[in-house]
């Protein structure tokens, strides 16, 4: 459909009386958001049913990425992105009056999600629709995301994010589709009188799953997918026979998102939530594919079952389930056909993170897929224990000690396994799944993640793009391994003024919103050193705080910082996660004792900017010169935020860990800046003692005694506990251990940032060695390698 600037301004204005019956200027910005939104929404209604028809008519393979988490960031300006009709629309609101930045501001964020996980799943969904990759996201409809964070005295405050307050103008009711999850009651098996074995239920709680599809629209190509999102009900008509009690409990399935991405966490809700998304999707899919298939002879070349970290690894037990009890195929047939159509990505080698449920719990909550999880473990011990000995085999076996290890289930049941950068799949294989890796090597592979460069650069980087668009034409929009040609221009001193320009444009963008939002001025001619993740004591906020306490010491002993900086940081702290929270105080106290301070005039800033999600990550990820990816090598699985930063021609300041290697790799080590341990220095560091280190280092010990001698104001009890976690108890990630090497690092940062002429040559190098970390390779390895489908050209 072609849109002409006319035709947008009289649907706007049509869509505007038909919602709301009122003229334009009458209508509130909130109001003007929604119709415009429902105008972008019409423009691919049409491609969402077409696309949908197609993949039926061609019997395409359909692959569902099951994640109990999405970050999919506001919809409106990458829809009209993706649809070729910014121009059309942006002139066309002028045209009305209207301001669109205002306008698109009123979206909520969808915080479906903690973190790297949930972004890296929508950023899957968007290059697969751009793919022509029939992708289908399956995940909860959270009536609250993510907490919003606020600052209360330098104190992480978490509020209710009620995103669906006004409703959600991408998405559709399905009521139709919905389909119903059993928990608890007793399950039995009893044959019928055709000879089947029917499983019987008595005395379930039955949940309704309702789902609500988004349309996710692929770039320019007239490609529409689906993220499909359940939402749990009470059963039709029902209502009287529920207690208010009851009614609370199933509302609690969907009412809220678990805000931690590094703990496991044992709750019963919790794994309702899994078998709740887990159950209604695999539903669903059977029944899609019954719509036009007579068995199942086929579904192993037409459906592939992605499961992305182990909290969907129950798709393995529920599709055994299905497979058995309601479409009587036998054990090994249907077993078969699982472990053809599953596959598995991990995400994390933190032990405290990988899911294990206690026996008693999960058989009460989902005795079916209890009985098929014992099943399962049986016969794999059965099988394995012959070839591999019982030790290695009980070592890895989905049951044991009283616990169902959900990673060994999805090992097991999935036909591919993969990491998420290099590093991390080689640890994999020789830590966390060792056993499992000696059992079935063939199933291991590695995905190294990506970040949609559309969304990085043409949404968030208007300005970059447009110099990028200039300087090297636009197929890097579509083929992003294209920004390459971009390394030969990084000797053109013109191109390399200009990247300047953008860059700090960007940052006095940038400066004007901390200035409004928090009312601090910072140098926008200062290096913006930006550390922008999850709080996490692996993640070593605490070393980049510990350094900005040294450049305050040499401050106040009269010396002058190589360059002046801004130390942006934002980050959110599991409410529960005590010492992130600490370290959240640490770093207020800290701005608010620097950014006060005379003596440090313009030379160093601290800001904190609150409540991190995928907005905000657009507006500081353009005006970041430095990329803080400091982890203690071995802890971080890939990491993605520093690819957007690369991308936007921040410099890497980073360890050896994660996908770090690969962007040191890409860009060659005269353009990234690497410090610290490497993984086997910290496997083999047995002697670890950090309380040596402050005694021995005069540095490290009077930047630690600030922590609790009364220099920084208001920290007491924090200071005294972080101090305690670096000194007393020995510094669990190496913090003092790399503090020297960091030191050196960030010093070299400074000598380069002083020559913007090479600093600026090593920005350019980076973003043209970032089009390798495109989320559309990405997904086209997983397409190819794991799902087994062809990319089609959508044109075709
Ligand atoms: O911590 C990891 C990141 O390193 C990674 O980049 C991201 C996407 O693969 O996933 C993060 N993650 C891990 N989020 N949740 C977990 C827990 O398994």
């Amino acid at each position: 459909m072609k849109i002409t600037e006319e035709k947008f301004i009289k649907d706007y204005q049509d869509r505007m009386m038909a919602m709301y019956s009122m003229a334009i200027p009458e209508a509130s910005k909130a109001q003007q958001y929604r119709v415009l939104a429902s105008v972008v929404r019409d423009y691919y209604a049409k491609d969402w049913q077409q696309t949908r028809t197609k993949y039926e008519k061609q019997d395409r393979k359909q692959i569902y990425y099951f994640s109990i988490e999405f970050l999919p960031g506001r919809f409106l300006t990458q829809n009209m992105l993706n649809l070729g009709i910014t121009d059309v629309v942006l002139s066309g609101l002028q045209k009305l009056g209207l301001k669109y930045n205002e306008i698109a501001g009123r979206e909520p964020d969808p915080g479906l999600g903690n973190g790297g996980l949930g972004r890296l799943g929508s950023a899957f969904l968007d290059s697969a629709a751009s793919e022509g990759v029939a992708l289908n996201g399956n995940s909860i409809r959270y009536q609250y995301g993510l907490f919003k964070q606020d600052f209360v005295n330098g104190y992480q405050v978490e509020l209710p994010d009620d995103w669906l307050r006004n409703g959600n103008a991408w998405e559709v009711r399905k009521e139709n589709r919905a389909c119903v999850v059993h928990f608890g009651g007793n399950v039995w098996l009893k044959e019928d009188s055709l000879g089947h074995l029917r499983a019987v239920y008595e005395h379930t709680n039955d949940v309704i799953a309702v789902p609500y599809d988004i349309g996710i629209v692929g770039y320019k190509n007239n490609v529409v997918n689906t993220m499909r999102l359940w939402s749990a009900e009470l059963p039709f008509n029902a209502d009287q026979r529920y207690t208010l009690a009851e009614k609370q409990q199933v509302n609690d399935i969907t009412e809220v998102l678990y805000p931690d991405d590094s703990n496991y966490e044992g709750r019963l809700l919790r794994l309702k939530q899994e078998y709740f998304f887990v159950s209604a999707g695999i539903q669903s899919i059977v029944r899609a594919y019954r719509k036009t298939h007579r068995n199942f002879n086929e579904f192993s070349q037409k459906v592939g079952i992605h499961i992305n970290d182990t909290h969907p690894a129950m798709a393995v037990a529920e599709l055994m389930r299905i497979l058995m009890d309601e479409e009587f195929l036998g054990w090994d047939r249907a077993w078969n056909i699982t472990t053809q159509v599953m596959s598995y990505t991990n995400h994390t080698l933190l032990a405290e993170a990988l899911e294990t449920w206690p026996e008693d719990m999960f058989a009460k909550t989902v005795p079916r897929i209890y009985q098929i999880i014992q099943e399962i473990d049986h016969r794999f011990r059965q099988k394995m224990v012959p070839i591999h000995g019982a030790e290695l085999v009980s070592s890895v076996a989905p049951i044991q000690d009283g616990q169902v290890r959900m990673a060994y289930l999805a090992v097991i049941g999935s036909h591919s396994v993969n990491g998420v950068a290099k590093l991390h799949t080689e640890l994999l294989q020789s830590s966390v799944l060792n056993g499992l890796y000696q059992i079935y090597p063939e199933k291991f592979n590695n995905k190294t993640n990506g970040v949609t460069m559309r969304r990085w650069l043409l949404v968030a980087n208007p300005r970059l793009s447009h110099l990028l668009n200039e300087a090297i034409g636009t197929d890097w929009q579509r083929h992003p391994d294209a920004l390459r040609a971009f390394k030969v221009l990084t000797q053109d001193k013109t191109i390399l003024q200009k990247l300047g320009d953008v860059k700090h444009k960007n940052k006095r963008e940038l400066a004007t919103q901390i200035q409004e939002q928090l009312g601090i001025k910072v140098n926008t001619h200062a290096l913006f050193d930006v550390q922008i993740k999850r709080l996490h004591a692996y993640k070593r906020q605490l070393l980049h705080a510990l350094y900005i306490i040294d450049e305050y010491l040499q401050i106040k002993d009269g010396k002058k910082l190589t360059v002046p900086r801004v130390h942006i940081f934002a980050a959110k702290a599991a409410p529960s996660y005590y010492y992130a929270k600490e370290i959240i105080k640490l770093i207020n106290a800290l701005a608010d004792l620097i950014n006060h301070d005379p003596e440090v005039n313009n030379q160093l800033k601290i800001v904190f900017i609150p409540n991190y999600g995928v907005s905000i990550a657009e507006k500081i990820i353009p005006a970041a010169d430095v990329s803080e990816q400091i982890s203690l090598a071995g802890k971080e699985a890939s990491g993605t935020s520093n690819m957007k930063l690369m991308a936007n021609g921040a410099i890497t300041l980073a360890t050896l860990d994660g996908a770090n290697i690969e962007i040191k790799d890409a860009v060659g080590s005269d353009n990234i800046v690497t410090f610290g341990m490497t993984v086997d220095e910290v496997e083999n560091f047995n002697f670890y003692q950090s309380a040596q280190i402050y005694k021995t280092n005069a540095r490290i010990h009077r930047i630690l005694d600030t922590l609790v001698d009364g220099t920084i104001p208001d920290i007491t009890t924090e200071g005294r506990d972080i101090f305690n976690s670096l000194v007393q108890y020995n510094d669990q990630y190496f913090v003092l251990a790399d503090y020297d090497s960091y030191v050196q690092a960030q010093e070299k940062i400074s000598q380069l940032y002083q020559d913007r002429y090479d600093w600026y040559q090593m920005s350019a190098q980076n973003i043209a060695a970032s089009g390798r970390f495109a989320s559309d390779y990405t997904i086209q390895r997983y397409a190819e390698d794991i799902w087994h489908v062809k990319i089609e050209d959508p044109a075709e």
